[in-house]
């Protein structure tokens, strides 16, 4: 007899195979169904370690039947699907207003028919950016003004789910996180893209002058942070998800060449992104006073180090997708 029957969609990216393994190793008590439709950003081999614990079953989550029957199977769904590289939504934005935006349509849609538990999975870029010397961090109550495809369709699948709560009672909550890092991260992002650039001979590649400043989390903070929020969350809330990380691109980039053991200058400076977000920075005390949630990886050097020895152990994982995503960067002048 299983204490829940949890659906992650998007389970085979980044982040849901983490909170996948860290559910199956910490909860043995949670049956674990993961609905993904394997893109060039999902892999199977992410959920290897936990195969005999998980079904996987392969699907889209815009299919409306298909997400139907699974939700009417679980007690709560925890939704991460969705497409999440930035540069890919400004070179081709039709797969992330069908994902993110059809997508969560179609998960409501099935949690209201079913009235399942739904948690809500989203970013810190639905708020836009933030100036460089501002002291202010965004909250839940910062308005939405988000700046780039990928960013407007998290918006747009936010305030789906609020309205989805408001007007039908759906027991939902809803997270936006700062930049996770931590093993399993796809190399097209920044910080696998370094490591895994010195790793193949390739010089580390920075946007513009590195004075973009990222929030960074560990993986494992983050989906501690949604555990506590599935079980502890007061429905139809907005909880801000951060570990107090603030970095600059080009600080962390010369921590990842001397931690590897390069000179911190060894890198190129490659064409900007477009509408570049200047800042990111959440105010995480509703999150710490409310739930009583901290993180547990507050040494960032530590937990960059251990994600470098992942990246070299790993080869395997990310190797055979290394040269298709520099070919499309080198296409980019990035
Ligand atoms: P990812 O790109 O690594 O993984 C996304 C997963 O969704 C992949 O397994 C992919 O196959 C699957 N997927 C994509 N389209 C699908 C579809 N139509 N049907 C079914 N599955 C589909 O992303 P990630 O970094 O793990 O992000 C997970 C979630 O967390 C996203 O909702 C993202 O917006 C959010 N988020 C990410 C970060 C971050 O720093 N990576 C920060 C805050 C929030
Ligand atoms: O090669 C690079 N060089 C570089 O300087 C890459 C890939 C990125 N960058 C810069 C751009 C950003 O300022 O590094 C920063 C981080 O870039 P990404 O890893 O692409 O992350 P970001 O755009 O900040 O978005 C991430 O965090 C929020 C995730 O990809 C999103 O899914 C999440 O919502």
């Amino acid at each position: 007899m299983w204490a829940m029957r949890l659906l992650v969609t998007g389970g085979a990216g980044f982040i849901g195979a983490n909170f996948v393994h860290a559910t199956v190793r910490e909860r043995p008590d949670v049956q674990v169904s993961v609905l993904d439709s394997l893109t060039y950003a999902g892999s199977r081999e992410s959920l290897v370690p936990v195969a005999e614990d998980v079904r996987l079953i392969e699907g889209d989550v815009t299919d409306a039947a298909l997400v139907s029957a699974l939700v009417s199977e679980a007690d709560a769904v925890v939704h991460f699907a969705a497409e999440t590289h930035v540069d890919n939504a400004l070179a081709d934005p039709a797969p992330f207003v069908h994902t993110n935006v059809v997508g969560t349509f179609t998960v409501l849609e099935a949690v209201r028919r079913h009235d399942v538990r739904l948690h809500h999975v989203s970013t810190d870029e639905v708020y836009g950016d933030l100036p460089l010397d501002a002291a202010d961090r965004f909250t839940e109550s910062t308005p939405y003004h988000p700046s780039s495809p990928y960013s407007s369709t998290k918006a747009a699948a936010d305030l789906l789910v609020r309205a989805w709560v408001r007007s039908y009672g759906v027991a939902a909550t809803i997270s936006n996180c700062s930049n996770n890092y931590g093993p399993y991260q796809h190399v097209e992002k920044f910080i696998p893209r370094q490591i895994t650039n010195i790793l193949t001979g390739r010089r580390p590649k920075l946007y513009g002058r590195g004075a973009n400043v990222r929030d960074w989390i560990h993986v494992d903070d983050h989906n501690s942070a949604v555990w506590r929020i599935l079980t502890d969350g007061t429905l139809g809330r907005t909880y801000l998800i951060g570990a107090e990380g603030e970095r600059d691109n080009l600080t962390v980039m010369r921590t990842i060449l001397r931690l590897m053991g390069r000179s911190e200058d060894d890198f190129d400076h490659v064409t900007d992104r477009a509408g570049h977000d200047l800042r990111y920075a959440i105010d995480p005390s509703a999150l710490y006073q409310e739930l009583g949630w901290r993180p547990g990886h507050t040494d960032f050097e530590q937990g960059l180090r251990a994600t470098i020895d992942w990246y070299e152990a790993n080869e395997s994982w990310w190797g055979p997708l290394k040269n298709a995503v520099e070919a499309t960067y080198a296409g980019r002048g990035q």
